[in-house]
């Protein structure tokens, strides 16, 4: 639901997302709030009761457009994009990917009639603290993490599985051709089809990303066996640099 459609087609035309609708596997449909404006003007936002600054999008289109697509999608949960809902992650992806069919608001504005929150939504979700000029990009971003998540929508099946914060980790450090760049030189071991070693490499590379960028995340989960074991060996190397 948008008074802007048309800022979906370049992200329904390129890339993964352009390859799901093609194969099927998703449907992206685009709904005009305007469509469900009444008035030669099709008005679809007010004057703020109370005064202030700012216009406030008009219940009566929104509450329309909703109750039409409800009729096609009964079962769509209606997630309103907004800077007061809870926060979008990993896990809030994997789980709206299990849904059949969704109904995303992108409000515009100082944002939606409070009735229509109360009445018709039935989740709020942030991308981030910060106030965007509409819900679009908001939605686009919560569709794209969403459908990483669908089976046979990434190309190896599991992707998405070994994804950043899918273990509550960062991602290990990537490489590819050439060797060396700029006289910097890919670590020997991802080139030594040592494949046990090049895990442990990864392991090491992702835990100690995550330790310096965003301990916040181990919080979360604690420490695996093998990774204890990498912090250990980090601990005895950095006392040995401390008191030396
Ligand atoms: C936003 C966010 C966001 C607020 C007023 C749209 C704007 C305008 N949505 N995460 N941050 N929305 O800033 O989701 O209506």
């Amino acid at each position: 639901m948008t008074i802007f459609p048309e800022m979906f087609d370049a992200f329904a035309g390129h890339g993964i997302m352009r390859r799901a609708v093609e194969s099927g596997k998703i449907r992206l449909e685009p709904v005009n709030i305007r469509d469900f404006a009444e008035g030669r003007h099709r008005v679809t936002d007010d004057r703020p009761y109370g005064g202030g600054s700012g216009m406030v999008m008009k219940p009566e289109p929104l509450a329309a457009a909703i109750e039409t697509a409800k009729t096609e999608l009964p079962e769509a949960p209606v997630v309103l994009l907004t800077p007061q809902g809870r926060r979008f992650d990993q896990d809030t992806a994997r789980q709206y990917a299990a849904c059949k069919e969704m109904i995303f608001i992108c409000g515009r504005y100082e944002g939606l009639d409070e009735r229509i929150c109360e009445g018709y939504v039935d989740d709020e979700i942030s991308i981030g603290d910060y106030v965007l000029t509409g819900g679009e990009l908001p939605a686009m971003v919560v569709m794209d993490a969403v459908i990483r998540h669908i089976p046979g929508v990434l190309g190896a099946a599991d992707a998405a599985e070994c994804d950043s914060f899918s273990a509550g980790r960062l991602e290990h450090a990537h490489y590819t051709r050439p060797g060396v760049f700029e006289q910097k030189q890919v670590p020997g071991v991802l080139l030594s089809g040592n494949h046990r070693a090049i895990e442990d490499w990864r392991r090491e590379s992702a835990l100690l990303r995550t330790i310096l960028r965003r301990p916040d995340l181990l919080e979360q989960t604690g420490l695996t066996e093998p990774e204890k074991k990498i912090v250990q060996k980090w601990c005895r190397r950095l006392e040995t640099l401390a008191w030396d």
